[in-house]
């Protein structure tokens, strides 16, 4: 047999172009790409499909640490079976390091949560919270160079926030590396600043969240990080952006020739602050970081992933049960939204509702749709074209969409471990149907097939994007 599968019929797109062939897949890479092939073990039936490069998701949160109390809901079985069903075949979670705890430990206990457990590809991001001199000197290099080419820092919450000074060492080392810097770009001592504010004036109700963390918050934060990169001359990507200030902050660096990269994710195209404003509790499901804002800040969002100021679209999938007193019902959170887990699943929606609200009405092209939620996450983080891409000699990581498919999103469809979606009640248009990672499905015609375990680590190269390693220190 001269393949394993074929992929038969169905039409094509990736980042650059939208044509009609077969695939022709070995030993779980892309072995030819041609006009009607045969000779397979199986052959697959595309026709009237969608074929595309399966979505890589760069930013969720699995099975992370949380504040005492709290549990995430998701783990990797459940957090990658979901992403499986939601057309994704890689994801990049974070291991978070603890204060006070060797980076090296939280990655190897991030290696043990993961192993045998994954429904798809996975790779990690670090999380840096304690910016000691043992680990900027020695463990971070260590593992940058052991394939942990990414790291993310906090400006925001107690135990995570780094200071100016540790954001500036941070940099240093991935300049001196070659990593990339992922910020959490919000304003610390204004969010306590206006925290105390409003507890003091008894607004602790969820919807308050959005009220402690404005747009000027976040606004201020991304320029400060985007000045303290160009003060190191180090790329950076401003993660999870939600607004026009923010966006056009970014947008400002990039057009002064600064290698700034911004990242948006599904929550800031849908959803407003008005949701925040359910009965007794349920703005509870809504509160993640930044805020969901206004339809205007929507729109500058939709602006920023056509004039690719944004070039990723990820999930940020944090997922907290809802009615769970670990999730976001925790008595602490019911005195006040300070106390309510911040995020939101999203892993298995994120890529029908840019689907339907970016390619089915208009507002991006289906190259643009694929760019934004896989090619540029492979790009940026070290993957491409091993991932990414559906060409020959890459990862057969394969999603079948059926373009035309009417869903109206719901809980009861959904695949992980949390009990509702922020994403209830809207209707979109084009469904992946079928997974295959490495040439294997894991979802085939909406039914799971795939082993856990099918899942694997990934090592990753440094990222094109970043400065080559090597460089001597700015200063
Ligand atoms: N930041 C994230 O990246 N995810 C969830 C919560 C947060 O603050
Ligand atoms: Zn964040
Ligand atoms: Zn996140």
């Amino acid at each position: 047999m001269q393949f394993d599968t074929i992929i038969r019929g169905g039409t094509i797109a990736t980042a650059a172009d939208t044509f009609a062939c077969d695939i022709g897949i070995r030993g779980g890479k892309i072995a030819a790409l041609g006009d009607r092939l045969s000779d397979a073990a199986e052959i697959v039936d595309a026709a009237g499909r969608l074929v595309l490069p399966g979505g890589i998701d760069s930013h969720v949160h699995l099975a992370q640490p949380a504040t005492p109390g709290i549990v995430m809901a998701d783990d990797f079985e459940t957090g990658t079976r979901a992403a499986a069903f939601g057309g994704n075949t890689m994801v990049l979670p974070f291991a978070l390091q603890q204060r006070g705890s060797s980076l090296r430990q939280a990655v190897k206990d991030y290696h043990d949560k993961a192993a045998g457990n994954c429904y798809v590809d996975v790779s990690f991001h670090l999380i840096i919270a304690d910016a000691s001199d043992r680990v900027l000197g020695q463990e971070l290099p260590a593992l940058v160079n052991d394939g942990y080419t990414s790291f993310k820092v906090f400006m925001t919450y107690d135990g995570l926030a780094l200071s100016d000074l540790e954001i500036l060492n941070v940099m240093a080392v991935a300049r001196e590396t070659g990593a990339l810097v992922m910020v959490h770009a919000e304003n610390y001592d204004a969010i306590r600043f206006l925290t105390d504010r409003l507890e003091r004036a008894g607004k602790t109700a969820p919807r308050f969240h959005a009220a402690s963390r404005p747009i000027p918050v976040e606004r201020e934060a991304t320029h400060r990080a985007i000045a303290l990169a160009e003060i190191v001359d180090v790329p950076v990507m401003i993660v999870h952006v939600s607004n026009r200030e923010a966006m056009e902050e970014i947008r400002r660096a990039q057009n002064n020739g600064l290698k700034v990269y911004g990242e948006t994710c599904p929550q800031y195209l849908v959803l407003t602050e008005q949701d925040l404003e359910g009965l007794n509790m349920e703005g509870a499901k809504y509160v993640c970081s930044p805020p969901p804002r206004d339809a205007a800040s929507q729109q500058a969002c939709w602006e920023g992933l056509q004039r690719k100021v944004f070039s990723l679209f990820s999930s940020d999938h944090c997922p907290f049960r809802y009615d769970d007193p670990h999730g976001k019902l925790a008595p602490r959170g019911k005195t006040s939204f300070r106390w309510v887990p911040n995020g939101i699943p999203g892993v298995e929606t994120r890529l029908p509702i840019l689907f339907s609200e970016g390619v089915k009405k208009g507002r991006i092209s289906l190259n643009e749709f694929v760019a934004l939620t896989a090619t540029n996450h492979a790009r940026t983080y070290g993957l491409y074209p091993r991932k990414g891409t559906i060409a020959v000699g890459s990862d057969a990581d394969i999603a079948i969409w059926d373009a035309e498919r009417q869903v109206t999103i719901a809980q009861t469809l959904m695949h992980n471990a949390t009990d509702y979606t922020p994403y209830e009640g809207i209707e979109v248009t084009g469904w992946p149907v079928s997974t295959m990672v490495r040439g294997q499905f894991v979802v085939r015609d909406g039914k799971l097939v795939g082993a856990k375990g099918r899942g694997a680590y990934v090592s990753r190269d440094k990222s094109p994007l970043a400065v080559p390693a090597g460089r001597v220190p700015r200063v």
